[in-house]
């Protein structure tokens, strides 16, 4: 049994076998004959990590040969999902890894599951980029990532006497095996000190940044493969390590704890995930964060470029640079720093490259999460970047004094600086040093454009553009729900796997009974398996004939789980009155993270258990209503979850979701929307025609109205006596008769708060738009239809088509030949 070889024939089961009782042996070091999953799991991926290192330097070779442009992803979240399965699918080796782990007494699936879900981000925007990624390789554009190895990433969740408990992540503990550490890749990061300028021997004024303390950024490299291709997006993650490992004064007085302190400190950098998506919080940890990984990835990127390259005049020809969010917006000033004081070009031409690297997608509409950092903050950690900051904004307010004369308030207003607060607007330094800055939806680009940034609008009429996010159909199709994959791969060919506009082709087949019937077959057997996951999470036993209704996404007023909370609480009303005739069974399921600071949020998952532990255990509802909390939403989490819902809620109060992208994913896999006009549902909306979606609620437009004339919640509540039990319910404290006023907060924040966003004035709306939910779901065939429709009329929220116009309408990106 210890016989075996490096070099496998992958088309042959029995050589894999082989290959990996040599891995187990040579690298994971463990006798195969006592090996578990988890070490199996480990020979696979040690056996798979050579062919994506293979696929990687082809790559690479061909970047470098082909001289393309390369694109550059700068995001401080990257989402990946677990990487086995993915790269099987990819390979195309699923089946024949399978075959050899069976002839080894091993489950792939049982190995599959000993992968920690790298959490490498807080939702939406994380997930986003590993999605590019994806499309990224699928497609041989030349794409890198960079991010930061945090230690501990998003916190896992757990509910305990309902309450949200944060746990740390420590995805690392057992290994991980796809990374591939760079020591010789490792850049000094600098912080605090001072400068100091002089004229140079040309007479050109020079600055130079002095007596500052300096961390290590060492490269980590995660291999993405894309689809049944040759290419390989290169993701790159910093971690900090000290520049010095003791301080020898205090270690040789002694004192060993003196001596690592710094050690300490500097680690700290890349040691946790910030667990906030739509907050920004201010810290000096977080800036330092955000500028080591920038520094970083700019000092490589550039270090890159000068391999193939004699100078850096050219560099805005070769790269470009997407800023995912502001969070990465330090690389503007930061560029101009290392072209001016390390690489001694003047400021004129460093400015012109700089705006002409960089892209900028805006992912917020919300005002509490478009970042500022104190002036006093940047000028101790990050002194010369401030001024350089200052200079650009001087050359800035010129050309808007230029633009809009005489206009004080448009000045103050486009400042990079607010003057008031003294604080440094990130979004504005992005705009200013980017050649194109994106929205994320259709709705979401012309708001920015209209009422967030109408004035830098108006000043670059050309530079703002709307690219609406997608999502891999590999991971959130083809992988996560494989019998639908196969049915309509059966159907209409393959070719969606790489072309999702191909799934038109099963238009037709929403008419065909015996499609139906599949269809409807599958989508119970996703039920099945996401009943029994819910199962063993919560301890609530789920008829998975009941209509599967799920809202799974971070818990945020704006995203409104309270909203669909009120419907469940006023159904549960109905029903114990006897008021609904043929009830129609349903299964609501409600996911995700609270920030840990974040009270309301915290509040609105505790409501959600007290309400959930009521109705589950009331035999008068005679089981035709159960609410469960899914704990610990994530990526692995939403692979069960997703294929298993009829009903996909997405009901954020119009004019507040950028975009959402699980919208996307619930309809791709054959769940019809239930949702406001806001964010890309309304694309969707578009696509899958008025009659496959159930919309409901104020418009942008309507929410703006309700509130400019005053908008009075206690007058909503008032004239609906249904809403007025259901918040009486709330506030009673009948959920929770042990702690009556549990839930003041929540009443408040409806009631004396002003119900910013509008919950209680969509609350008709959306009990009517459930109501025809029901009378749908009671007519499976219609209802198949109108999902089939769904899948079928997704093509365009492919990340694919987003990668493509990327290429096309920003980066100016081509495939490479491979
Ligand atoms: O663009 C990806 C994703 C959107 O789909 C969501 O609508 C949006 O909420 C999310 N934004 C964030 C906030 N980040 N910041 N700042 O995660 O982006």
């Amino acid at each position: 049994a210890l016989e075996g070889e490096f070099r496998v024939n992958l088309h042959d089961a029995d050589s894999i076998r082989r290959g990996l009782i040599s891995y187990m042996v040579r690298v994971v070091g463990h006798d195969p004959l006592a090996a578990g999953p988890r070490q199996w799991f480990q020979a696979l991926a040690h056996m798979l990590k050579g062919i994506l290192s293979e696929r990687g330097m082809g790559t690479s070779r061909a970047q470098y040969g082909q001289d393309t442009r390369r694109v550059y992803y700068l995001s401080m979240e990257f989402l990946t999902g677990r990487r086995l399965k993915k790269h099987l699918l990819d390979f195309g080796l699923e089946e024949n890894v399978r075959e050899a782990l069976a002839s080894l007494g091993q489950d792939l699936d049982v190995l599959a599951k000993e992968e920690a879900d790298p959490a490498l981000g807080n939702g939406g925007l994380g997930r986003l980029a590993a999605c590019f990624l994806d499309s990224m390789a699928t497609h041989r554009y030349p794409g890198h990532g960079y991010g930061i190895h945090y230690e501990f990433g998003m916190f896992s969740q757990t509910i305990e006497d309902g309450q949200q408990v944060e746990h740390p992540d420590s995805w690392l503990h057992g290994g991980n095996p796809w990374e591939f550490l760079r020591h010789s890749v490792t850049y000094p990061v600098r912080f605090n000190g001072r400068i100091v300028c002089f004229k140079d021997e040309k007479g050109h004024e020079r600055c130079e940044w002095v007596d500052t303390n300096d961390v290590h950024a060492v490269a980590h490299d995660m291999k993405i493969t894309g689809f049944d291709s040759p290419a390989i997006s290169n993701l790159r993650l910093w971690a900090a390590r000290a520049t010095n490992d003791f301080d020898l004064r205090f270690f040789n007085e002694g004192n060993y704890i003196e001596a690592v302190k710094d050690k300490t400190t500097s680690e700290t950098l890349s040691k946790v995930l910030y667990p906030m998506d739509s907050t920004v919080l201010g810290q000096e940890l977080r800036l330092k964060q955000e500028y080591f990984f920038v520094s970083a990835s700019l000092q490589d990127i550039i270090a890159r470029h000068l391999r193939v390259h004699n100078d850096l005049h050219n560099f805005h020809e070769k790269i470009a640079i997407q800023l995912n969010d502001t969070h990465p917006a330090l690389a503007v000033p930061e560029l101009m720093r290392l072209l001016m004081d390390v690489h001694e070009m003047e400021w004129d031409e460093a400015w012109a490259i700089t705006r002409e690297t960089f892209c900028y997608t805006n992912h917020t509409l919300l005002p509490e999460a478009l970042e500022t950092w104190p002036v006093g903050m940047l000028e101790h950690v990050l002194p010369r970047h401030l001024e350089i900051i200052y200079l650009i904004n001087h050359d800035h307010l010129q050309q808007v004094r230029f633009r809009f004369p005489g206009e004080m308030e448009v000045l103050r207003k486009m400042s990079l600086v607010d003057e008031d607060t003294q604080r440094i607007r990130m979004a504005h330094l992005a705009i200013v040093g980017s050649k194109r800055v994106n929205g994320v939806a259709a709705l979401h680009t012309k708001l920015l454009r209209e009422k967030v940034f109408p004035e830098f609008d108006a000043m670059y009429p050309n530079r703002f553009v709307n690219v609406t996010n997608g999502v891999t159909q590999r991971r959130w199709l083809l992988q996560c729900n494989p019998k639908l994959s196969d049915l309509i791969s059966e159907a209409i060919g393959d070719s969606w796997k790489t072309d999702l506009t191909a799934l038109h082709a099963l238009e037709p087949l929403a008419e065909d009974a015996a499609f139906r019937e599949r269809f409807n077959a599958i989508k119970l057997a996703n039920k099945e398996r996401l009943a029994r996951h819910l199962e063993t999470r919560t301890g609530f036993t789920l008829d998975p004939t009941s209509m599967f209704d799920v809202q799974v996404k971070r818990i945020h007023e704006y995203k409104r789980q309270l909203l669909n909370l009120l419907h469940v609480i006023h159904r549960y009303v109905q029903l114990r009155e006897g008021r609904i005739a043929n009830p129609v069974p349903r299964t609501v399921v409600i996911g995700g993270k609270a920030a840990p600071g974040y009270y309301l949020a915290k509040q609105i998952i505790r409501l959600i258990g007290d309400v959930a532990l009521t109705i589950n255990n009331d035999r008068a509802v005679n089981d035709t209503l159960k609410l469960v909390f899914l704990p610990n939403y994530n990526v692995s989490n939403a692979e069960i979850t997703i294929p298993g819902a009829n009903l996909s809620e997405q009901i954020s109060t119009a004019g507040t979701e950028a975009s959402g992208t699980g919208n996307m994913k619930f309809a791709l896999n054959g769940a019809l929307t239930i949702g406001t006009l806001d964010g890309a549902n309304i694309e969707i909306k578009e696509e899958v025609g008025d009659d496959n979606i159930f919309i409901f609620g104020l418009t942008t437009e309507q929410v703006q109205e309700t509130k400019r004339k005053g908008y009075n919640p206690w007058k909503v509540v008032e004239h609906d006596a249904d809403l007025r039990r259901v918040v009486d319910m709330i506030s009673s404290g009948y959920f929770n008769p042990q702690q009556v006023n549990r839930y003041n907060s929540i009443r408040d924040t409806l009631f004396d708060g002003g119900d910013q966003y509008m919950v209680l004035a969509d609350f008709r709306a959306y009990v009517e738009a459930q109501a025809h939910v029901d009378d749908l779901f009671t007519d499976s065939d219609a209802w198949a239809r109108k999902a089939i429709l769904n899948v079928a009329r997704m093509g365009l929220f492919s990340s694919d088509r987003s990668i493509h116009t990327y290429a096309r309408d920003i980066w100016g990106a081509k495939q490479m030949d491979l």
